[in-house]
């Protein structure tokens, strides 16, 4: 069975068309899933419009917003029921080339379980970030790395290849995360997994249409949870603990008893 590529898109009109055609021409035979959250702008309109000319495009409407991790689990599970053997993943607002996939879909059919595009490797690069954002990025890699042991240097970067088998193992139907959150809930569990992982060089730029969909909530979700599944791991007694008060039961049902390392 070829390959499947799952993007996620919320508002994204000025680039789903360009998208889909690049995309196909990187990889003629893949077959792409584009999950909209209802866009008001109308990206999934275009979409099924640019499907139906291109075919091999399945849109997933999605009934309202809800984040970008609650979109891949929807991605995916349609992927993986379809049968599709190497899943990619990636953004559609230009940040990741499309002129790469074909690296990911090698990696896979090479033998690693996961191919991650990184920005900290060598090759890799942030070139329009001001250094502020440079620095956040980076070193917030670098906490969640340490924290949480991870097997890769770029932890939040939404351009990967999966082998199928792979993503079943590591159960991503039961993550919690819906920000960028949710590349580290499922970096944790491939490392935890003992996924091999190949690391791509990627150079990321900046979209230049439409806006991006960060926010400090986001930032905010990742931040704690990182630090949360970091401390179960070095202190399970004490989590535990933790968990039968009221504060711990809200954190709990927050980041979940699947991200745990037990
Ligand atoms: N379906 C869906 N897609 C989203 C959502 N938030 C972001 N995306 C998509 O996820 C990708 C990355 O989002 P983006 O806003 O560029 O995040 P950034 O790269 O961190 O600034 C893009 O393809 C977005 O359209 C969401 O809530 N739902
Ligand atoms: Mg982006």
């Amino acid at each position: 069975m070829p390959t499947a590529l799952v993007v996620p898109t919320y508002q994204e009109a000025g680039n789903i068309e360009r998208f889909l055609k690049e995309v196909r021409s990187a990889l003629p035979d893949m077959t792409v899933f584009v999950c909209d959250d209802n866009s008001p702008d109308g990206t999934g309109a275009i979409a099924e419009r640019i499907g139906a000319e291109l075919g091999n495009i399945e849109v997933v409407h999605r009934h309202a917003k809800e984040g970008l991790g609650a979109a891949y689990r929807h991605g995916f599970d349609h992927a993986l029921d379809a049968g599709f053997d190497v899943i990619l993943q990636m953004d559609v607002d230009f940040s990741h080339d499309p002129s790469l996939l074909p690296q990911f879909e090698s990696a896979i059919r090479e033998g690693f379980d996961v191919a991650v595009g990184s920005r900290y490797v060598p090759g890799g690069a942030t070139p329009d970030w001001p250094l502020r954002r440079r620095m956040l990025s980076r070193y917030g890699n670098e906490y969640a790395r340490a924290a949480l042991r991870l097997g890769m240097h770029d932890a939040t970067s939404g351009y990967r290849g999966y082998r199928a088998d792979m993503l079943r193992a590591i159960h991503f139907e039961t993550t919690r995360s819906n920000g960028y959150g949710f590349m580290i809930e499922t970096g944790y569990r491939l490392t935890a997994a003992g996924a091999k992982v190949r690391e791509i060089p990627i150079v990321f730029h900046d979209r230049t249409e439409g806006e991006s969909k960060m926010s400090v909530p986001i930032m905010a979700e990742t931040m704690l949870s990182v630090t949360w599944w970091g401390t179960c791991i070095r202190a399970p007694r004490l989590t535990d603990r933790f968990r039968a008060t009221k504060l711990g039961r809200r954190l709990w049902s927050f980041t979940g008893p699947s991200s745990s390392p037990r």
